[in-house]
């Protein structure tokens, strides 16, 4: 990677955080630069920073990326976290947007009217829809990580997926003993556990100022 990448978004998880976590597994140092100000992201637009408008950017290899999708399996490839043929990486794109989809209803959680907030759904798709398949495939082939039986961005994503559930659910993973120790395995791998101690770029769980932030800066006037 030529220098350090440069992320650009809130301070804070939203849809930059998996992209933290993916770069930190790889072990590859980030600078960020966070928006505060309508202002500031007015003048990405201007510059033609932003080809849709809209951040996550990524500034990397010379590009300036967007589309977290994009983003997350240009790294993946890069730092050969996605499997070694087109076979193992269909299998972690699937495993990959399993887990997406369920973050995705954490990360809208709190932008959501709380009237209209349904946590009980959430812990539902976690243990009905989602685990159940994690569990089954490690239990399946009985190797450390989800495909190929190597390290890979659909394990960082996984563990991302787990914690953040269990955040809002102390008590997930109780009947799922093997997503347990996978959730024990993977955060013992020296970059995740450095990630995963206090004072690294992981952000914490998003508050209000966090959300009143996010609405000012993409206020439309
Ligand atoms: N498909 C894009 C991606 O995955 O990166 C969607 C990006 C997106 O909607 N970003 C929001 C944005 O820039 C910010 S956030 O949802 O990540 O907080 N919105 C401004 C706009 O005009 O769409």
């Amino acid at each position: 990677m030529s220098g350090k990448p440069k992320l650009t978004y809130f301070n804070g998880r939203g849809r930059m955080e998996s992209v933290r976590w993916l770069l930190a597994a790889a072990g590859v140092e980030f600078e960020e630069e966070f928006l505060e100000t309508s202002e500031q992201y007015q003048k990405l637009i201007k510059d033609g920073a932003l080809l849709f408008d809209q951040v996550p950017l990524v500034e990397i290899d010379g590009m300036k990326m967007v589309q977290t999708r994009a983003i997350l399996s240009y790294i993946a490839a890069k730092c050969n976290l996605y499997g070694k043929d087109p076979k193992e990486r269909a299998f972690i794109d699937m495993y990959v947007e399993g887990t997406a989809d369920l973050m995705g209803m954490i990360i809208t959680f709190p932008f959501t009217p709380p009237q209209k907030r349904n946590l009980a759904l959430i812990i539902e798709r976690a243990t009905t829809r989602y685990f159940p398949v994690y569990e089954k495939v490690l239990k399946q082939h009985g190797q450390d990580f989800l495909v190929g039986n190597q390290f890979s961005w659909a394990d960082v994503q996984l563990l991302e997926a787990i914690l953040m559930v269990e955040e809002k659910e102390p008590t997930v993973l109780s009947n799922f003993p093997v997503l347990q120790a996978f959730k024990a395995r993977i955060s013992n791998i020296p970059t995740i556990k450095k990630f995963l101690q206090l004072g690294s770029q992981r952000k914490p769980p998003p508050n209000d100022q966090y959300v009143a932030t996010v609405i000012e800066v993409l206020k439309k006037d």
